[in-house]
């Protein structure tokens, strides 16, 4: 699925929106409408309140007098704002140990499907990858980890259910370092900051990594389910008190009209949002680029 395509749900109402918009007046009430559209999209007050300002700038200055340059001038502000945290994660190549992805979050977010869909692109991008789950609290987190596991060819080290995670994660450290193998990613349990056990479970797998490797967690990802609208940002505020996250995967771009979430989380949290999950399946995940996010967004449909 096309990016354009897995935002189709947002682009129907604020794309559509603002296309409908660009085709006729402009002026001030051009600016609230978009004003109205950024926010019932879930892009938060902060940004809005931003693109708004500069915008008003702009149109007192007389440089939005044509709905052409109006979207250009939208199409900047929306682009500037996603801008600083368009890092795209860069797995460097040589190492001694493996690079370790610690992938963190809420159950039923995505981490899982998120961990497949990565796990494929680095195989086809002739990576060696292994997979530590970690998630021994569900009795199914295993079979479905270790069925993506086969479709990428990744294997799986896993524990009984029930089993300690941090015991998992040492051990799949050990097999990857003895195999060369280039990058680890550690699939950990959906925790809530209501689950005080699961937190300090969390805390301790970090502590475990950390041991075999001072450096390690060289990515905590943390996995934010897009339909969550602003409580993602409080997860994310309650995780990265656990772990400095290093990156963030939006997931289920594809099944809301909140997409408008990443600016939200550019301006509020600044931590650099990695990937963006369009779909279920292993080709569903896309690297985040700010031009390219916003340019799908204000597709035409
Ligand atoms: N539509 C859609 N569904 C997704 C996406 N990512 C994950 N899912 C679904 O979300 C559900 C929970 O995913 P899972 O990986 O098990 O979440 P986990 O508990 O965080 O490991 C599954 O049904 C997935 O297929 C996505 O980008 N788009
Ligand atoms: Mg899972």
């Amino acid at each position: 699925m096309g990016l354009k395509e897995g935002l189709r749900r947002t682009r129907a109402r604020f794309g559509a929106g603002l296309a409908r918009l660009v085709g006729t007046a402009g002026g001030e009430g051009a600016v609230e409408e978009i004003e109205d559209l950024l926010l019932g999209a879930d892009a938060g007050v902060e940004a809005t309140e931003r693109i708004v300002a500069n915008l008003r700038d702009r149109l007192r200055r007389r440089e939005l007098n044509d709905p052409e340059r109006l979207r250009d001038a939208l199409r900047a502000e929306l682009i500037s704002i996603l801008e600083p945290v368009s890092t795209p994660l860069v797995i460097p190549r040589g190492r001694d140990t493996p690079f370790v992805i610690l992938v963190v979050g809420v159950n039923g977010t995505g981490k899982t499907t998120t961990i497949g869909k990565l796990c494929a692109q680095l195989r086809a991008q002739g990576r060696s990858v292994a997979v530590a789950a970690g998630d021994t609290f569900r009795a199914a987190a295993l079979a479905q980890l270790a069925a993506w596991g086969e479709r990428a060819g990744v294997p799986v080290t896993a524990s009984s259910e029930g089993g300690d995670p941090a015991a998992v994660a040492f051990e799949a450290l050990e097999k990857a370092r003895a195999r060369g193998t280039e990058v680890l990613i550690v699939d950990t349990a959906g925790r809530l900051h209501t689950q005080a056990h699961l937190m300090d479970q969390l805390r301790k797998v970090c502590r475990v990594i950390r041991k075999f490797d001072p450096s390690a967690p060289h990515e905590a990802m943390l996995v934010l389910d897009a339909t969550t609208g602003q409580n993602a940002l409080t997860q994310a505020t309650e995780f990265h008190q656990i772990v400095a996250l290093t990156g963030i995967t939006l997931t289920k771009m594809d099944g809301t009209a909140k997409g408008g979430m990443v600016f939200a989380l550019a301006e509020r949290l600044g931590t650099p949002i990695r990937f963006i999950g369009i779909g279920e399946g292993l080709e569903d995940l896309q690297g985040f680029d700010a031009a390219g996010f916003v340019d799908a967004l204000l597709a035409e449909p």
